[in-house]
C-alpha cells in the first residue's frame, strides 16, 4: 500500500497538465486584461492630450484650412492626435459657449415642461438651483465662440474594446475628456465677416 502511495505521489505528469488545463483560462484572463487595461489607459490620455490641443487651436480663432470650417478641424486635431486608433464614427465632439466659467454645468436647472413640448419656457416652474433668479439650461450654445468667449470642449468616445471581450462584459469603452478655456482676444474671422456683409 504504502509502495503504490509512493509512486501515486512521484507520477506528477498529470497533475501538472491537470493544473495547466485549470489555469490557463485564469492566464489568458489575466493577459487579455492587462492588455485591456493598458489599451483602456492609453486611449484616455491620448483623448487627454487631443482635447487640449483641440482647445489650444480653438482659442486662436484661426484657421488651418480655409475649405473647412473650424468645427470640422477640431474633431480632425481630436483624430490626428489620437494617431488613428480612434473610430472617427464612435466620436463625439461637442464644444459649447458660455459668458462665464461659472456658467458652466453638467445638466439643465429641472422644470416642469407644462406644456409638452421638451423644452422650458417663460413662465414654466423650475428649480432655480445656482439661485440666480433665472432658469438656466447650463448647457451653453454650440460653437466654437468668439474673441474672450468661455468654450467647453468634450469628448465622448464609445469604442470597441481591443480584444472584443470587454465588449461582451462592458459594452466597450466610454472615455470621456472635457476642458474650458477663454478664447483669447481674436480679430473676426474672415467666415463671421463674410456672413456679415452678405
Ligand atoms: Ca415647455
Ligand atoms: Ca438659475
Amino acid at each position: 500500500m504504502m509502495k503504490i502511495m509512493d509512486k501515486l505521489r512521484h507520477d506528477e505528469s498529470g497533475s501538472a497538465i491537470t493544473e495547466f488545463a485549470l489555469t490557463l483560462p485564469i492566464f489568458l484572463t489575466m493577459i487579455f486584461g492587462i492588455f485591456e487595461i493598458g489599451y483602456y489607459f492609453y486611449l484616455s490620455t491620448a483623448i487627454e492630450n487631443a482635447v487640449l490641443s483641440a482647445s489650444r487651436f480653438g482659442i486662436t480663432g484661426g484657421v488651418l484650412d480655409d475649405a473647412i470650417d473650424r468645427e470640422t478641424q477640431v474633431r480632425d486635431i481630436v483624430l490626428s492626435q489620437t494617431f488613428g486608433s480612434l473610430d472617427p464614427s464612435a466620436l463625439e465632439v461637442e464644444t459649447r459657449v458660455f459668458e462665464q466659467f461659472s456658467d458652466i454645468g453638467e445638466e439643465p436647472e429641472p422644470f416642469v415642461d407644462d406644456n409638452g413640448n421638451g423644452q422650458y419656457d417663460a413662465g414654466e416652474p423650475f428649480t432655480d438651483e445656482n439661485g440666480n433668479g433665472q432658469y438656466d439650461d447650463n448647457l451653453g450654445e454650440a460653437g466654437l465662440g468668439g474673441s474672450g468667449d468661455i468654450v467647453l470642449y468634450r469628448i465622448v468616445y464609445r469604442g470597441a474594446s481591443l480584444s472584443g471581450i470587454g465588449d461582451l462584459l462592458a459594452d466597450g469603452y466610454t472615455i470621456t475628456a472635457t476642458v474650458a478655456v477663454r478664447n483669447e482676444p481674436f480679430p473676426v474671422s474672415d467666415e463671421e465677416e463674410d456672413s456679415s456683409s452678405t
